[in-house]
């Protein structure tokens, strides 16, 4: 029974969480006007303080024709301010990093030339990121806010502002025997199984 034991705590020491690899959520399925959005394990969500919610999706990047991105747009001082929030459905995840750039491909109907305007990402642990729509050209930001549960894009004053490619890390909570640990196992098992063998023979 002792060696028995020991293997147990041998295999123990190998229960670690398995590492998740990051996914990226890149939108290009998203159809405009819906309220809600799911790609993979994340959900985006629009709230709009004058309209019915909805979201904003569109080829509106240049440089990447044909690459849909989401977006939130224009004169949220009077009218029209999506603002989105991101959850998962496995709870708790990683926010790695997200492209955000200028709706240039928009109609000249729909500018998005403003500046001065904010968009404003958060998390629910205090989280900030405040980026003022200058006309900056894309670009790819590193955020790693680990363990979040929900993530937030708030737009104020003039502009617009496009998001693409987030890339996030899904946490898996419940450990998961690693491979060598199964080996293990079966050997403590077998293990056992011998050393009762053994005692019964003995007898
Ligand atoms: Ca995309
Ligand atoms: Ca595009």
């Amino acid at each position: 029974m002792k060696i028995f034991v020991a293997l147990l705590i041998v295999s123990g020491v190998f229960m670690i969480p398995i590492t998740a690899k990051a996914l990226t959520m890149n939108f290009d399925a998203g159809i405009n006007g819906d309220p809600a959005y799911t790609e993979g394990d994340l959900t985006v969500s629009a709230t709009h303080p004058t309209e019915t919610a909805h979201l904003h999706f569109g080829d509106v990047i240049g440089g990447d024709a044909g690459n849909n991105e989401l977006y939130s747009h224009i004169n949220c001082v009077s009218f029209h301010c999506n603002n989105y929030e991101f959850t998962n459905a496995n709870g708790l995840w990683d926010f790695n990093s997200l492209l955000i750039g200028p709706c240039d491909r928009l109609p000249s109907s729909d500018p998005c030339s403003a500046t001065g305007g904010h968009v404003v990402l958060t998390s629910d642990l205090g989280h900030s990121f405040d980026l003022i729509m200058n006309r900056q050209p894309s670009e790819t930001f590193v955020f790693d806010w680990l363990g979040i549960t929900t993530l937030t894009w708030n737009i104020s004053g003039n502009g617009a502002l496009a998001m693409d490619d987030l890339v996030y890390t899904n946490i898996d909570t419940t450990p998961v025997p690693e491979p060598g640990t199964l080996i293990l196992l079966g050997s403590g098992l077998v293990g056992m199984l011998g050393f009762r063998t053994k005692i019964r023979k003995n007898v």
